[in-house]
Order: structure tokens, then C-alpha cells, then sequence
């Protein structure tokens, strides 16, 4: 599949659906072709599929206080934004492996905006204030306005996206790692000699092999499946997505039958992974990426599965529904391009569930 890179969208008439300013805003002048830069709404192959590309920070913070990176309580400082999966993951394990005291976070603003005056960039923003966006703050290290200015402090020549997570390492004033997967590793092994959970191991030695396998095919059919449903440009390359991701969670369903967790009766790395996209599944991806063959709630097990793994102490404060919602629904104009944010389901998560079944 041939791999290219389009910088251009058409989008029609709208003005202040994003509470931006007519009539010059990018986002919404009237037939205008405009620039959108290097974001995941440019990843497109040339039959219309969402291609994602590799992250470029994949540094390692190690126990070892000799290495370049050491693992020191204070020292580095996770940028996120609430709305995505991918940095969710990371907050996850900040709060599961009792870590947020040591390593501290700070949240963007939930609805992309211009990240420079000069170009039309859309991106994640810090608000200028703690109070203009509960849940958001301005950037407590560098004073960045954008996470793009971020990137452009660790790299001059950075070409990438600008992407959330984001690991900061306060002292030599760069991207440690810009890859959750990665991030998360690190967050379960280095940091136990001060972390206040660090006995929870997610991601143990004799259950490697079979976490390895099931983060591939739920990465590939659901985690990345859900965008490769909503950001498909044509007919078959959606067919073929949501055709994977349905044959993925009814593969989840079923294992879930029969045990607590994807890898048996301990949680493990694979669970916060999947977690990550079920939360989203119901108030967003059912309609904003189309993935609506079948709902979260009408797959029994995977639901009450996902109220369990909500209900871990530490991990409801991951979600934030608000930043999700406003998010999704209002930073992709070519998809929503009046940015309405649907009123349900609401789901309660801390409802209660019948997993305990499976208990010993
Ligand atoms: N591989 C990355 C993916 C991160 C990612 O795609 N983050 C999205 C938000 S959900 C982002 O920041 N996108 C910015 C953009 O596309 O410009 C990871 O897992 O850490």
C-alpha cells in the first residue's frame, strides 16, 4: 500500500461550531482548501485507509541511576490529554501503580486549536488559565502553548506529529518517550522503589508471551481498529475495518466468558489496553466512527468487564467523559463538521457488575 501524506481538506460553511471566530479561521471558511499539517487526520493511504505512523521518542527511563535517563521521583512529567486512549493509558498506570506523586501530569484542552500564529496547524493547546478549562492546565514547565512547542524544544528539525502522551524529563529539558506502550512498561518495572503500588506487577514474566499476543491482534482490530472504522475515506477500507473490529471484540466476548481478565484471573497490561477503547466505545466511537454494528452494553461480558476494570482503585480518575466527548466530537470537523456533541447514553460505569463470578 503506497503511504502518503495529504495536507489538504475541504470543509464547508461553519462558523463558531468550535467557538472560533468567522470568517479567516481555517476550520471554517467556505470552500477554502486548507492546511492541516501533520495530524492523524493527514494519514491516508492512497485507497482511502487511516495509516498510522510510528512514534519518534522511544527513549527508555531505566532503575539503573547511572543510565542517561534514571528512574528519580520529581524528575520527569507526564503531558496527556484526558480525551485520548493512548495517553489514558499512561494516567492509568500513574494512578494504578501509585505513581502520581512522584511522577507529576499535566491535561491539554480537550478541543484541538491553532498551534501558531504563522501556519494552520490544529493541535492539542494548554488554556491560559487553570480555570478556563476544568480539568486542563497551562503548561506548569516550559509555559508552552501547544504540545507541538514541546516537540520543538526537544527537536528543532522535528517533522512528526505532535502527539499526546508526552514523557518530559524536567532536567535535560526533552521528550523522553512520546509511545505509550513503551511509557507504560516503564511506569510498571523502573519506578518501583517508588512507587506506592509497586507489588502490582501488569506485566509479569510467565504471562509475557500471552499479553504480547492478545495486544496484537485487540491493538490491530480494536485499539487503532476504532480509528481505521472513522477516519476511512472510502467505503471498503471501512468494510474491511469494522469487519475486524467486530470479529475482535466478539473474540473478546468470549474469553471474557470464561475468565475475569483477557489473560486469566489477575488484571494485567492487556486489560488497561483494552479498557482504554471500551470506555470510548458507546459515547463515541458507536457514532462518531461509525462503529455502531453493535453497542458496548449489548456484549454482556465485555460491559460488566469494563465496569470492573473502572471500578480498580485509582482508575475512574483516568476518564474524563467531558474532554472524550468534547474531543472527539469537536476536533475532527471533516468527520462532524458541526461539531454537535450527542446528549447520550451516559452510561454509569460504577454500576455495578457480575464479574466477581469468576472470583476464587
Ligand atoms: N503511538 C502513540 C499514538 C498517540 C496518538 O495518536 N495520540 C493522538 C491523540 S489520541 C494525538 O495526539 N494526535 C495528535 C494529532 O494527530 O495531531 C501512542 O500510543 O503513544
Amino acid at each position: 500500500m503506497i503511504f502518503m501524506i495529504s495536507s489538504q481538506h475541504t470543509v464547508p460553511t461553519v462558523y463558531g461550531a468550535f467557538g472560533l471566530k468567522k470568517p479567516n479561521h481555517p476550520l471554517f471558511c467556505f470552500k477554502k482548501t486548507i492546511r492541516m499539517a501533520r495530524s492523524a487526520l493527514d494519514e491516508m493511504s492512497t485507497a482511502g485507509a487511516f495509516i498510522r505512523t510510528p512514534s519518534t521518542f522511544r527513549n527508555t527511563i531505566s532503575r539503573d541511576p547511572n543510565s542517561q535517563f534514571p528512574a528519580e521521583a520529581g524528575r520527569y512529567h507526564l503531558y496527556i490529554s484526558y480525551a485520548c486512549p493512548w495517553a489514558s493509558r499512561c494516567l492509568a498506570y500513574l494512578k494504578i501503580k501509585g505513581l502520581d506523586n512522584a511522577i507529576s501530569f499535566t491535561s491539554v484542552k480537550p478541543i484541538w486549536g491553532r498551534t501558531k500564529d504563522t501556519d494552520d496547524h490544529m493541535g492539542w493547546v494548554f488554556p491560559t488559565s487553570s480555570t478556563e478549562e476544568p480539568g486542563a492546565d497551562p503548561d506548569p514547565l516550559n509555559g508552552a502553548k501547544s504540545i507541538r512547542e514541546l516537540y520543538e524544544l526537544a527537536s528543532t528539525n522535528y517533522s512528526g506529529k505532535y502527539t499526546v502522551p508526552v514523557l518530559w524529563d524536567k532536567k535535560l529539558k526533552t521528550v523522553v518517550n512520546n509511545e505509550s506502550s513503551d511509557i507504560i512498561r516503564m511506569f510498571n518495572t523502573e519506578f518501583n522503589h517508588i512507587a506506592e503500588n509497586a507489588a502490582l506487577d501488569l506485566y509479569p514474566p510467565h504471562l509475557q508471551a500471552q499479553i504480547n499476543e492478545v495486544n496484537e491482534w485487540i491493538y490491530d482490530g480494536i485499539n487503532n481498529g476504532v480509528y481505521r472504522c472513522g477516519f476511512a475515506k472510502k467505503q471498503e477500507p471501512y468494510d474491511e475495518a469494522v469487519t475486524k473490529l467486530y470479529e475482535a471484540l466478539d473474540r473478546c466476548e468470549e474469553i471474557l466468558s470464561k475468565q475475569r481478565y483477557l489473560c486469566g484471573d489477575t488484571l494485567t497490561e492487556a486489560d488497561i489496553r483494552l479498557f482504554v477503547t471500551l470506555i470510548r466505545f458507546d459515547e463515541v466511537y458507536a457514532v462518531h466512527f461509525k462503529c455502531n454494528k453493535k453497542l458496548l452494553r449489548e456484549f454482556p461480558n465485555l460491559f460488566n468487564y469494563t465496569k470492573d476494570v473502572f471500578q480498580i482503585p485509582g482508575a475512574s480518575s483516568m476518564v474524563n467523559m467531558e474532554h472524550i466527548k468534547r474531543h472527539y466530537y469537536g476536533s475532527h470537523p471533516s468527520i462532524n463538521p458541526f461539531g454537535i456533541i450527542p446528549h447520550g447514553p451516559n452510561i454509569d460505569y460504577s454500576a455495578p457488575h457480575d464479574r466477581e463470578r469468576f472470583s476464587k
